[in-house]
């Protein structure tokens, strides 16, 4: 079959809550994928920064096949020998005491709401079902129906009330504004460092430590969402680190399964994490052996791999070069590390064709709300590669500026 009649079967009977680009990718390697009419891209989007590996990385698909020959699942009924060994790990290498595991971004963000609401009533004394968390606007963190509660983008919740109630929201990078929005019942302020869908928008210098001291004189938790830029994409192990903010939780997910397994997870301190009793929270798949050994691999290769500094090195050479690019239609290029958004004019005609053009060009992203093109490749890529890209982009942009 080609890639038109996939296309035909996937309307016809998969829903329609996407619009993907028109590529029907079925192979793939490192920073390279292949379509069913054997046409090869360069991926720079990574699954949104699941794939920071790259592709089939073959330790972790080495680590993926051995572990799914052992064991696979045991429920958390019983106890398996991989994920005390990623608990572990985990802590030591971040910092933080204790884990919880579970399987999609979405759902860690949940545990972290539930984590923080416990801790608000146990710990800081909030009268039952009062607990307040303050989000901020135009934030991502999933879609089930209490995520999508605190969102503020009408697409994502229209048709899905009644939602969740105890979320306050406030503008995002406007540290006053979490300052007047905390009352006596605030539990927690959930915020990601740098908000990526928002269009990949980074705040000013100073913003999340200043949210860290207001955080800790008021005795409420400052919970950041790292499952986008965690874990290396910014060019620090965690985006909170650049500004040595650290978090009382934070939430990780997407490349923690290096590519090939969701698996997600809330790391936080003991006094927090030591709100939960046995049967309080769960999840059958959370902590299950085959997503632990593929996640202990997968923070193996960050490490031995260097792909934290490669992520820094390689985001300051191409937003440098993406400068150099004249074009009337773009009004800022920015991001951190490998996580880097061009923003156009309204008057460019929308990001959309620009990742249209890409695509047809051999180079694979993707526009983030109308005038944001989003570009965030395997944080494995070297300069030739990123070479390549920077000529594919410079001729699109030559040739949709006529
Ligand atoms: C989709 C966006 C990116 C996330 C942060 C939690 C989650 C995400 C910071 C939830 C997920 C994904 C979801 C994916 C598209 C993608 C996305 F455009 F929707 F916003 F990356 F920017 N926190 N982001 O970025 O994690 O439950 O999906 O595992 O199609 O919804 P999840």
């Amino acid at each position: 079959m080609n890639t038109k009649q996939y296309i035909a079967v996937e309307d016809k009977y998969g829903a329609h809550n996407y619009h993907p680009l028109d590529v029907v990718i079925d192979k793939a390697k490192g920073i390279w994928v292949w379509d069913v009419d054997g046409r090869k891209y360069l991926d720079f989007l990574s699954a949104y920064s699941a794939v920071n590996h790259g592709h089939n990385h073959p330790r972790i698909i080495k680590a993926l096949i051995a572990q799914a020959r052992k064991l696979t699942l045991t429920s958390r009924a019983f106890r398996n020998d991989q994920w005390p060994m990623l608990a572990k790990e985990l802590c030591q290498r971040t910092g933080y005491d204790m884990v919880l595991p579970m399987n999609s971004g979405a759902e860690a963000v949940e545990t972290a709401v539930k984590t923080a609401r416990k801790w608000g009533y146990q710990k800081k004394g909030i009268p039952q079902d009062q607990a307040e968390i303050i989000v901020c606007a135009n934030n991502f963190h999933g879609r089930t129906v209490t995520v999508i509660s605190f969102s503020t983008e009408p697409l994502y919740r229209k048709d899905f009330g009644p939602f969740t109630p105890g979320f306050k929201i406030i503008p995002f990078g406007d540290a006053d504004a979490l300052e007047k929005a905390i009352t006596p019942n605030t539990a927690a302020f959930l915020v990601e460092p740098y908000q990526a869908e928002a269009g990949i928008l980074i705040p000013a210098s100073g913003y999340l430590k200043k949210v860290r001291e207001i955080c800790s004189k008021n005795n409420i938790l400052f919970i950041a969402d790292e499952i986008q830029t965690g874990l290396g994409r910014t060019g620090k192990l965690f985006a909170w680190e650049h500004e040595k903010a650290k978090p009382d939780m934070i939430v990780i997910g997407k490349s923690l399964g290096g590519g090939c397994y969701p698996i997600s997870a809330c790391l936080a301190t003991a006094d927090v994490m030591n709100v939960f009793r046995p049967g309080e929270h769960g999840s059958t798949f959370g902590g299950n052996p085959l997503a632990c050994a593929i996640a202990r691999e997968s923070l193996r290769v960050i490490k031995e791999e260097n792909l934290v500094a490669n992520a820094a090195k390689m985001g300051k050479y191409f937003m440098a070069k993406l400068r150099t690019i004249k074009s009337r239609h773009i009004k800022e290029v920015r991001g951190r590390g490998l996580l880097i958004g061009v923003e156009l004019y309204p008057e460019a005609g929308g990001a959309r064709r620009y990742c249209e053009a890409l695509a047809a060009a051999g180079l694979l992203c993707k526009e983030t709300h109308d005038n944001v093109i989003r570009f965030a490749p395997p944080l494995i890529i070297g300069t030739k590669d990123l070479d390549w890209a920077f000529e594919k982009i410079k001729e699109v942009f030559v040739q949709l500026d006529k």
